[in-house]
């Protein structure tokens, strides 16, 4: 790895995002400006510079003119002022006067001020000045991801059928919520592969137990569900709940696996289940020990699983709200002007995920006792790690599918993440397919976005072309939240388009998960802005709203409401094919240059690119119904340069 240069800035925390250990440059890079503690990091940007990275992050995918936080936060309100997101991903691509990459690896946070206080200036403030700063050197920005995904190694492989379908709710609170599910797809001729099970399965919210009373024999019913080629997903929450009688709580307090407040008693705060202990998953006993627990539900049949709350998000801490009501209560009797009336509104919303109760929680690290409020960012990682790691000794020969909601770079290796509670806004389908490519770059391949909005209730063209999207999702998943409108797909009313549009989806799932497979294998990017590739094309790169999926297609989906259609840039000539269904579309060549494409709701199209070819099937019911022997190939050309390599599995 001769283009990549490691530095060390005073005493880093080993943080296992990086898997190659190189030797460490003595001499900093000279293009880069060091403060004098080297916490801050200048770089005067060109006037055309472009800016890639940052992984799970708001804004376009040409990061320039924003400060974003790597600092995984739970935050609900994906809106474009927010400057962190649940995944910690300090990665960047300049790409303009010089072509460079940086990568600091540091567990906390690090500020990315790029063109925000000084339109010029690229500034990164990294929390303490201890950290490993690489410096990656390419010719482009995909030779500079393909260098850094060396680095931090091989992107975690889901399933096959985690390709399908699936189907969320917070929540569906019984066994017959979960089956009338199902039949809604089922009845409907509808695809579908799984069914996620969100906290309301639990026992009180307690991790590994199921409530005896809303699911009974659950064993059966996993395999009920089997039976009709549905994965139940059930989610992990990140604190174990005090209470005597749980064994996973005694176990966990008597082996001292949870994290510690400063007198070394067990940090206690407050989450779902009211007060809970968060194991200590920087812990390698802890770590092991709670990842073990898994086999109670894999025991059952389980083969999926979805962490959560793993930022930690903390509703209040004891201390914390302790100091909160006293506080309150000065304002008792009190006649409440403007400034009172924020300070008593601030101390009820500063309870939650404050940054004083990160300081006061610790972890042991394997003997050594750090604060939390330092490795922030690795909770989430260290979790899904856990997990990952026991699966091979709990089922070596099952692929269980895994992902995350906080995450940092290196844990894809581990599983992959949904970018957590958006909303059913149009603007958050253009973030959807925004972060793809930002994903990618970090190495999260098998990742997407909770499709039709998690808050906030949608409306059926909303979902229609959330869908149009969400058919390219590799983790393609319709998760809404408790209180908001009913968004699965059969409840609507023109319940033949959505079934045409999930069929789409079906027919690609072999150029899809191949072209998963193979960005896994290359350390490539599945999903790719077109700069990427359309090096010498001014249009080309600055197009935020149209990606290069594969090595065969260029998707440009419609994300505004009322719209007949879009304009779409072409930097080649190209093959538009207009899918109606699995087996029914047209296909029509158009010219490299700006057009406007007619997409009514009911299309989903795709353009091939010249010299390649898109491999389509007749769509099954679920991805196990899908028949390879039904391939077709959509040529954009006779003498097609290379046979379609097709991976399946
Ligand atoms: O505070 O489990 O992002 O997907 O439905 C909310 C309930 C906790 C947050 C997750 C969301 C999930 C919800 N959880």
């Amino acid at each position: 790895m001769d283009n990549i240069k490691k530095y060390i800035i005073g005493k880093p925390f080993e943080t296992n995002a990086v898997i190659e250990r190189l030797s460490v440059s003595e001499e900093l890079p000279s293009r880069i400006e060091f403060s004098s503690d080297k916490g801050v990091l200048k770089y005067e940007m060109g006037k055309e510079d472009r800016i890639y990275g940052l992984g799970e992050a708001v804004r376009g995918i040409n990061k320039r003119g924003w400060i974003y936080e790597t600092y995984c936060s739970d935050d609900p309100m994906h809106t474009e002022t927010k400057r962190s997101l649940y995944g910690a991903h300090p990665f960047i691509v300049v790409d303009g006067r010089e072509t460079f990459g940086l990568f600091v690896d540091y567990p906390d946070k690090v500020t990315f001020d790029i063109g925000y206080s000084d339109i010029d200036i690229l500034e990164i403030t990294v929390k303490s000045p201890n950290y490993c700063l690489y410096v990656i050197e390419g010719e482009t920005p995909l030779d500079i991801v393909r260098s850094f995904r060396r680095l931090i190694g091989k992107s975690y492989i889901a399933p096959y059928w985690a390709f399908g379908f699936q189907q969320s709710r917070w929540s569906y609170y019984t066994s017959d919520d979960v089956q009338k599910i199902i039949d809604g797809y089922r009845n409907n001729d509808m695809p579908l592969d799984a069914v996620y099970l969100d906290i309301d399965y639990m026992d009180s919210f307690k991790d590994f137990t199921v409530s005896e009373e809303r699911f009974p024999d659950f064993e059966k019913f996993v395999e009920k569900a089997k039976q009709q080629h549905i994965h139940l997903v059930p989610i992990i929450d990140a604190g174990v709940k005090i209470e005597e009688d749980y064994g996973i709580y005694t176990e966990g307090r008597d082996n001292g696996y949870f994290c510690k407040d400063k007198d070394g008693n067990d940090f206690v705060a407050a989450v779902w289940p009211g007060k809970v202990c968060f194991p200590d998953f920087l812990n390698r006993e802890a770590s092991h020990w709670f990842g073990m627990k898994y086999k109670t539900l894999i025991d059952k049949g389980i083969d999926g699983f979805w962490n959560d709350m793993n930022e930690p998000a903390i509703f209040y801490s004891e201390e914390g709200l302790e100091k909160a009501l006293d506080k309150i209560s000065e304002y008792k009797g009190k006649n409440i002007g403007i400034y009172d009336y924020f300070g008593l509104k601030d101390t009820v919303l500063g309870l939650s995920n404050s940054f004083d109760d990160y300081s006061s929680m610790y972890h042991n690290a394997d003997g050594e006792i750090v604060c939390h409020n330092g490795v922030h960012n690795l909770y989430g990682f260290n979790m899904t790690k856990s997990a990952s790691e026991a699966f091979k000794q709990i089922a070596p020969d099952k692929n269980i599918l895994l992902f995350s909601r906080a995450s940092y770079i290196g844990m894809h290796r581990y599983g992959g993440i949904w970018t957590g509670d958006n909303q059913s806004w149009w603007s958050h389908i253009k973030l959807n397919l925004q972060m793809l490519p930002s994903l990618n770059m970090c190495g999260y391949l098998y990742t997407g976005a909770d499709l039709v909005g998690f808050g906030d209730n949608s409306t059926e063209e909303l979902a229609l072309r959330w869908l149009a999207l969400g058919v390219f999702n590799p983790l393609m998943r319709n998760h809404s939240a408790l209180g908001t409108k009913d968004q699965e797909f059969f409840r609507y009313k023109n319940k033949g388009i959505f079934r045409n549009l999930l069929k789409i989806r079906y027919a690609l799932i072999p150029y899809l998960y191949s072209e998963y497979r193979k960005a896994v294998e290359n350390d490539d990017m599945m999903f790719k802005p077109l700069a990427f590739e359309y090096r010498d094309d001014k249009y080309a790169k600055a197009v935020e709203d149209q990606l290069l999926l594969g090595e065969s297609l260029m998707i440009a989906p419609v994300y505004e409401p009322n719209a007949i259609g879009r304009y779409v840039y072409l930097p080649e000539d190209m093959l538009m094919v207009r899918f109606k269904s699995d087996c029914e579309y047209e296909c029509e060549k158009k010219i490299k240059g700006h057009h406007f494409i007619e997409i009514p709701v009911t299309d989903v199209v795709v353009f091939v690119r010249k010299g390649r070819e898109l491999p389509i099937v007749k769509a099954g019911m679920y991805t196990d119904e899908i028949d390879l022997a039904t391939i077709k190939y959509i040529r954009n050309k006779d003498d097609v340069i290379s046979a379609y390599e097709l991976i399946t599995e």
